[in-house]
């Protein structure tokens, strides 16, 4: 079965931005990849999608047809999607590309806590898999935030057994001291709880204690990998990280 890459993050991380930036790396090395857009309530996408669920699912007849508003349809649409999992199936198999890129839906929630998700996966098929997990750089400068976007990204990855990626994505946002920062959080747990205890010394003292007692734990997700899509910086890291699990080798020759 063609690889397949799911890209995911809460809104705004930059998932539909970094598909693109992906597909046309691949493109511009004669590699093949085919996209596909998941979200029914995408309004603009940076890409033309190859198969797009918006032809079956539009967020406006769902709020019409069960009397919602944009919200209550953004979840009812996500549920849909699954009815569709077949036919979106069908067309990927009829694409014979070196991967395919699946853009999800922009609030995280609603791809990686509903069940309806899983199913989708299954049914789309459990083999070659794998996940990019999108960290939004912005939501990463300070110890608190990093560490509830990587406890985040823990309970992601609980609901998903595929190999798994941790991107910090729009890395072009951040100043050398910040990226510094957080590079060092990701090898150094010590270095995470020095500056953690710093910056929240009001925080609840249970509370601090449990976040850092749990923070080993966060060294399950690896380290992550820096990207922009702004200067491709990272990307061809992501394609090597690709081409390990796919097909054994990390160098950059087309299989
Ligand atoms: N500066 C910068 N902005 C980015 C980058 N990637 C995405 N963006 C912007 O972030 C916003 C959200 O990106 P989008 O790909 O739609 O996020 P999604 O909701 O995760 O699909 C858009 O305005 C993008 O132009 C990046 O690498 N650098
Ligand atoms: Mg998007």
């Amino acid at each position: 079965m063609i690889p397949r890459v799911y890209f995911v993050g809460t809104a705004g991380s930059g998932k539909s931005t970094l598909v693109n930036t992906v597909k046309e790396w691949m493109e511009n090395l004669s590699y093949d990849a085919i996209t596909v857009n998941l979200d029914p309530g995408a309004e603009f996408l940076p890409y033309t999608p190859d198969i797009d669920i918006r032809e079956n699912i539009s967020l406006e007849s769902v709020m019409e047809n069960y009397s919602l508003g944009p919200n209550g349809a953004q979840i009812v649409a996500a549920d849909l999607v699954v009815q569709e999992a077949e036919r979106i199936k069908e067309l990927m198999d009829s694409y014979d590309s070196d991967y395919t890129l699946i853009d999800t839906p922009g609030q995280l929630e609603l791809f990686a806590f509903r069940g309806s998700s899983s199913q989708l996966i299954s049914t789309l098929g459990e083999e070659n898999n794998a996940m990019l997990y999108l960290f939004d750089a912005v939501l990463m400068k300070n110890p608190e935030s990093y560490v509830s976007s990587r406890f985040l990204a823990m309970s992601v990855m609980t609901r998903f057994y595929v190999p798994f990626l941790g991107v910090v994505s729009k890395t072009d946002l951040l100043e050398p001291e910040e990226r510094m920062r957080i590079e060092r959080w990701d090898r150094n747990r010590n270095e995470l709880i020095k500056d953690l205890r710093e910056s929240s010394a009001s925080l609840n003292v249970q509370l601090s204690e449990a976040i850092l007692n749990g923070s080993e734990s966060l060294s399950i997700l690896g380290e992550s990998i820096f990207t922009s899509s702004e200067s491709e910086e990272g990307v061809e890291d992501i394609y090597a990280f690709l081409q390990k699990i796919f097909y054994g080798s990390d160098d950059l020759e087309k299989r």
